[in-house]
């Protein structure tokens, strides 16, 4: 054994009953990937991927954590840990089976996704790197709550000495969100536990191919603030030690710290793969000599700390808790089918129902949508310590020293201004230009309790956040079984018809989040509509995307007069613009106002169109469209957006099955092409929906 190990020892400062104890959880977490296995080879457990090889540093680092009280993000592989925190073998085997008493998922995840509200460990997802960009959101939320008295004091769960704790592969350590956590989490000084237990392969890719010079250690070691420290994390005194001082060290708000321990893998990645493949028997053999159990068990032997006889009784004691608990798992109800569309959204508070319905009380002169949407964010934030705002260059001015000297920036389009001033840094501020770790921190600061309401400066920069909204934030309240929610709103300025803005500042793309189920979508037309639908987002449940044509930021024709601090909007109510007989038009979004424009061109003609603003796109208004048409018997979907696969795709095709008696001619689309949005305004004008070209089109399908 390493001199370290002994030195710790005999020192004293690990007692006989520590040792036993970390002997027996390395010991039972062993056993349970061993009844796992045994249970998917027998066709009762449907995944496996074991915690074997990282027993040890887990088990070390969670006797240093309070479960309840500090917040966990653990990675597949900690079992042990999870097991030392408080989850028992029978709960793990609820996962295994997939039974409805499951208490991470209720059947819904693979096992090893662990979730315990009651020990905080939060639900993990599949994705390598993005839950690290959560755990750094929930160290944020307690340094909100720090600054922020009155957000502390609605809080669920705060401590001033807490830490967030994180673990990763060092295959995930090559994850840009690592990356994006890191400077994050040392930038702010925040209270988290990185773990990167490297077990020298990320399924077949060996660490000196995953890591620029193998050891990530040693690449990270600039970060400030970060205590970077390494250790043998299958020798657990040296584990211990290790992971006390990083403990102590983020307890005592000095920074986060960073434990590098190398670990092994001796059961392969998963029972689906064979490490045989691409490992010699030579690497298997020294690796196998590192068996953390092995390991323990030797120290315990050869300091004499326990006799033969006592392990094995500990050893059967442990056999003997995991035999009963399979059974009981083996017994335990399976998940019934009715329930697989329980939790997609919040079972509490509905943003359709009449609650969210509040008539305006006008107040002052006409005022844009970019006034009113502000105006929301400001009544919200007063409403409700809780609500926070952050994004690129959302703040007024970052050096607060600054501040008194200068207009203020807020927001490329000035949507947030003044919002710092008023409310100060604590609760509007600039984040770094960095997509997915805005929407992922937001993510683990709404886990929190804590409503972000953060700003994607142009929807064609969304994509770098995309696994954050795809894989996290719609999961996290169903693949939890409601255990987690994350309801976070994500304003995005969204589209063309400004001019100049060419592929990377005018495209649209709804419909790509419309199909996500968990996601609330809306796209307001009208300033009015905008703070209405906004006020909404924030107060419901649910993660909400909330798209604000941005070239009707500042337009007079759908201006309003503030309509006082509780006017709300359902989701799911559509506006009806015009009334008409001839045919009804059905759009969102910039479009709206082109199609009342062709109003006159077309009653000229003797046709009336019905027009529909939607504003809410999941959910959305299908009792008032088909309501529309019946009477009209005619309709035309007209978005923004690419005709081909959009959202238009959708109503067109649910009109075509469920009205088809009712329609005198076919259900028409007119939206984007397929292609681009191109710089000069004559190449833009011919690829978005212009007035002449509705007429055209209420026209044909009027004489159909
Ligand atoms: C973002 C992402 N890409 C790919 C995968 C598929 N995958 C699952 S585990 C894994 C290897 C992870 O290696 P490492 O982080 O070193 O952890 P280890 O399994 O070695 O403990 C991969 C590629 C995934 N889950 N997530």
């Amino acid at each position: 054994m390493p001199t370290l190990t002994n030195h710790v020892v005999k020192a004293g400062k690990i007692g006989k009953e520590l040792l036993v104890g970390a002997y027996r959880m390395v010991y039972m977490s062993r056993r349970v990937d061993d009844k796992e296995i045994q249970l998917k080879r027998q066709n009762r457990a449907f995944f496996q991927i074991s915690g074997v090889g990282h027993e040890t540093i887990g088990v070390a680092t969670a006797l240093h954590l309070r479960p309840g009280y500090d917040w966990f993000y653990p990675y597949y592989r900690d079992r042990a840990f999870c097991l030392q925190l408080g989850v028992t073998p029978y709960e793990m085997f609820l996962g295994s089976v997939g039974a409805e008493d499951d208490p991470c998922s209720a059947g819904r995840q693979m096992p090893s996704h662990w979730s315990s509200r009651k020990l905080h460990i939060v639900s993990m997802s599949s994705p390598t790197g993005t839950r690290i960009l959560h755990g750094v959101g929930a160290a944020e939320a307690n340094q909100y709550f720090t600054r922020v008295k009155e957000a502390a004091e609605l809080a669920t769960s705060f401590h001033s000495d807490e830490v967030v704790f994180a673990s990763l592969g060092d295959g995930a350590s090559s994850e840009g969100e690592f990356w994006e956590s890191l400077n994050w989490a040392c930038g702010r000084s925040l209270p988290v536990l990185y773990v990167v237990e490297d077990n020298g392969y990320a399924i077949s890719v060996p660490v000196d191919v995953q890591t620029a010079g193998g050891s990530i250690s040693r690449l990270v070691k600039s970060f400030p603030h970060l205590l970077v420290l390494e250790c043998d994390g299958t020798d657990f005194p040296e584990s211990y030690e290790v992971a006390g001082r990083a403990v102590e060290y983020i307890r005592q708000r000095k920074g986060p710290a960073l434990i590098h321990a190398h670990v092994v893998r001796p059961y392969s990645h998963s029972l689906s793969d064979d490490e045989r493949l691409y490992k010699s028997e030579e690497v298997r053999q020294q690796e196998a000599r590192r068996d953390p159990l092995l390991r323990l068990g030797n120290l315990l032997r050869q300091e004499r700390i326990v006799s033969e006889k006592e392990l094995k009784e500990i050893e059967a004691e442990v056999d003997r808790e995991i035999r009963e608990a399979v059974d009981r798992a083996l017994a335990a109800k399976l998940p019934s089918p009715e329930t697989v569309l329980r939790y997609l959204y919040s079972p509490t508070v509905d943003p359709t129902s009449e609650r969210f319905d509040q008539p305006p009380k006008f107040h002052g002169e006409p005022k844009t949508m970019v006034d009113l949407i502000n105006a929301a964010l400001r009544d919200e934030m007063a409403r409700d310590p809780r609500v926070v705002v952050f994004g690129e260059d959302v703040a007024d001015c970052s050096h607060e020293d600054e501040l008194p000297k200068v207009k203020g920036k807020g927001g490329v389009f000035k949507v947030t201004h003044g919002l710092q001033r008023h409310f100060g840094s604590a609760r509007c501020y600039n984040s770094h230009l960095a997509e997915a770790s805005i929407v992922g921190r937001a993510t683990g600061m709404a886990m929190r309790g804590l409503k972000p309401v953060v700003e994607i400066q142009f929807f064609d920069y969304i994509w770098p956040a995309m696994m954050q909204i795809r894989d996290e934030l719609t999961t996290l309240r169903w693949r939890s079984n409601n255990g987690f929610s994350c309801p976070i709103v994500i304003r995005v300025p969204i589209g063309g018809y400004l001019a100049g803005g060419a592929i990377y500042h005018s495209q649209s793309g709804e419909s790509i989040f419309t199909h996500l189920p968990g996601l609330r979508v809306v796209m307001p037309a009208t300033a009015l509509d905008a703070n209405g639908l906004l006020r909404t987002a924030i107060r419901c449940d649910d993660p909400v995307l909330f798209l604000e044509p941005k070239h009707l930021y500042r337009q007079t024709h759908n201006r309003a007069p503030y309509p006082g601090r509780d006017y709300m909007i359902p989701f799911g109510k559509a506006r009806l613009v015009q009334e008409g007989t001839t045919l009804t038009i059905v759009t969102y979004g910039s479009l709206v106002y082109l199609a009342v424009q062709s109003l006159k061109a077309l009653e000229q003609e003797g046709i009336q169109p019905e027009i529909l603003d939607l504003r809410s796109l999941n959910p959305y208004d299908w009792e008032l469209i088909a309501a529309s048409v019946k009477k009209t018997n005619r309709a035309l979907v007209l978005h923004e957006d690419h005709v081909s696969w959009g959202y238009g795709a959708e109503i067109a095709a649910r009109i075509a099955d469920e009205l088809f008696e009712f329609l005198d001619a076919p259900v028409r689309r007119l939206a984007g092409k397929d292609v681009f949005i191109p710089y000069h305004p004559v190449l833009e004008d011919a690829v978005l929906p212009q007035p002449a070209d509705i007429v055209r089109a209420a026209r044909a399908l009027a004489a159909y």
